[in-house]
């Protein structure tokens, strides 16, 4: 590094015009990582709750009914949200092809067991995740025999509010609508 500054030519009044743009430049990345990282840290105003949900479908054996744990929860606005939806029912539903693929989550993607997908098989399907007011859309495949089936996937949405969620999969006649169960609501803050 020392060698090739020797070689190099005086600076320019424009050179140093350039280097003090680069210098403020790095400035404002570094404070503003700072301040990010500040608010992640401390959970400052910024960021109002935890960037990784998890979430669990199974059958209820109090109610006898199909069930998300839980099925009301509240995701900060503005950043990248991981949620993980771990399905103990090995239960299929065959969906409608439309909410057969993933939609409306960051980069269309969703993995299962650990596979990136942007789809499950219609007849493969458990349950759903589906925000209508969002256009999103993440099939929850069918648990294997024992082995619970592990959807993940990182929603990013920037609009707060409470969005009603629902499961599209014809699962249960009294789960699906019933708040609580196969619908909820997703709070953005
Ligand atoms: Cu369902």
């Amino acid at each position: 590094m020392q060698g090739d500054m020797k070689t190099m030519r005086p600076i320019g009044r424009g050179a140093e015009l350039g280097l003090l743009l680069i210098v403020a430049l790095i400035g404002i990345i570094v404070g503003a990582f700072g301040g990010y990282m500040n608010g992640y840290m401390s959970s400052g105003p910024k960021i109002t709750g935890p960037l990784h949900i998890y979430l669990a479908t199974a059958f209820d054996p109090y109610t006898g009914l199909d069930k998300y744990f839980p099925a009301n929860f509240t995701i900060p606005a503005g950043v990248d949200v991981l949620l993980t939806i771990t399905n103990y029912d090995n239960g299929t539903n065959t969906v409608d092809p439309v909410y057969s693929t993933v939609q409306g989550t960051v980069g269309g993607t969703a993995t299962v067991n650990g596979q990136v997908v942007t789809s499950v098989q219609a007849d493969r399907v458990t349950h759903s995740f589906t925000i209508h007011s969002l256009n999103i859309n993440v099939p929850i495949a069918a648990a294997q025999g024992q082995t619970p089936a592990v959807v993940s996937f990182t929603l990013h949405i920037d609009q707060s509010g409470t969005y009603r969620w629902d499961c599209m999969a014809p699962c249960d006649p009294d789960a699906m609508g019933t708040p609580g169960f196969m619908t909820g609501s997703m709070g953005v803050a």
